[in-house]
């Protein structure tokens, strides 16, 4: 793969941590920009395209002021389309409910789709008792979702909760988010066993609805094991059954057999619509061992409709 199409970035303060952590994993084969009107998320980095959301070193935070990073995103354009351009594909990563994500993630992302590039979205919601945030964050979603190609809310709340069961802190619970990244990257860049490209995704997002990514590692020999698992993600509840698409990623240690990826594309596809188009890959990655890793791109779902699994 060409260096320059896959590119990682993270808008606003939490946006851009978790952009720097996932970068780190996969950096031989993506790019990395930053977007904020905080200095201080530049900081500890190199080779990034670094954006800083106000041309006066006065002008730090947007801090509440969405419209605010919105255009002063817009001003940025000329020189976001300059790497734009390489690029292919664009995993947004942005916390929502202050000023830079919630109105730099959107601009962000239409020059992206304007320059040709798919755009998939991981927005985090703020925490359920910060009802202003939670407000901010509403209407931003609603128009980042209408702008990406895929649009993922996740939600803190649960990413928290997840976290305390494990007795780390919710930082950490970030994990998540760096395996997501890993696990779609690797996919896109690497020649598997069978091999998954930038226009097998674009298949299966281009398709009308809406659309979720899921990611779980387990034991090998429990594939139901490994769909409970992709299932409870701290992402904001979602059924997958009904899709019309799915594109699935496969990854296990040397000893994976035909069999192993059978019974995981059987556990992930079983409640898809009957005509569904599912595009399988799979690869070998030694360091597995007994484990298998699987990242999913669902599409073609009913809009606003929630199984409320919790
Ligand atoms: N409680 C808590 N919430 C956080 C923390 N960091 C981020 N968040 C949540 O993540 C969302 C986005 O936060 P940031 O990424 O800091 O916001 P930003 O886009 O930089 O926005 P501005 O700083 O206002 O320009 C917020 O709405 C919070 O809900 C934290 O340390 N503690
Ligand atoms: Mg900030």
């Amino acid at each position: 793969m060409e260096e320059g199409e896959l590119l990682i970035a993270g808008v606003g303060n939490l946006g851009c941590s978790w952009a720097k952590a996932a970068h780190k994993r996969v950096s031989e084969w993506t790019d990395l920009t930053l977007i904020d009107a905080d200095e201080k998320s530049m900081e500890g980095v190199r080779n990034a395209n670094c954006l800083l959301l106000g041309d006066h070193p006065s002008e730090v935070g947007c801090a509440g002021m969405p419209e605010l990073a919105e255009s002063r995103m817009r001003t940025l354009q000329p020189i976001a389309s300059h790497f734009l351009e390489r690029a292919e594909l664009v995993l947004l990563l942005t916390g929502l409910g202050g000023g830079s994500g919630s109105g730099a993630s959107i601009e962000f992302a239409r020059q992206a789709v304007q320059s040709g590039c798919l755009v998939l979205t991981v927005a985090a919601m703020p925490f359920g008792a910060q009802a202003e945030r939670q407000k901010i964050a509403e209407k931003a979603l609603s128009r980042l979702t209408k702008v990406s190609h895929v649009c993922v809310e996740l939600s803190l709340d649960r990413m928290a909760w997840q976290a305390r069961e494990r007795g780390v802190d919710w930082h950490q619970g970030s994990a998540w988010v760096e395996e997501l990244c890993e696990g779609l990257m690797r996919t896109l860049a690497n020649v598997g066993l069978i091999n998954l490209d930038l226009m097998d995704l674009r298949a299966i997002v281009s398709k009308s609805g809406a659309s979720t990514l899921l990611v779980a590692e387990g034991h090998c020999d429990d594939a139901d094991d490994l769909f409970q698992r992709a299932r409870s993600s701290p992402l904001a509840a979602m059924s997958v059954g009904g899709a019309t698409g799915c594109l699935l990623q496969i990854e296990g240690g040397s000893n994976m057999t035909l069999k192993h990826v059978e019974a995981v594309a059987d556990a992930f596809t079983a409640g898809l619509s009957n005509d569904a188009q599912v595009i399988i890959g799979a690869r070998v990655s030694p360091d597995l061992e007994q484990r298998m890793r699987v990242v999913a791109v669902v599409s073609g779902l009913p809009r606003g409709e929630s199984d409320g699994l919790v």
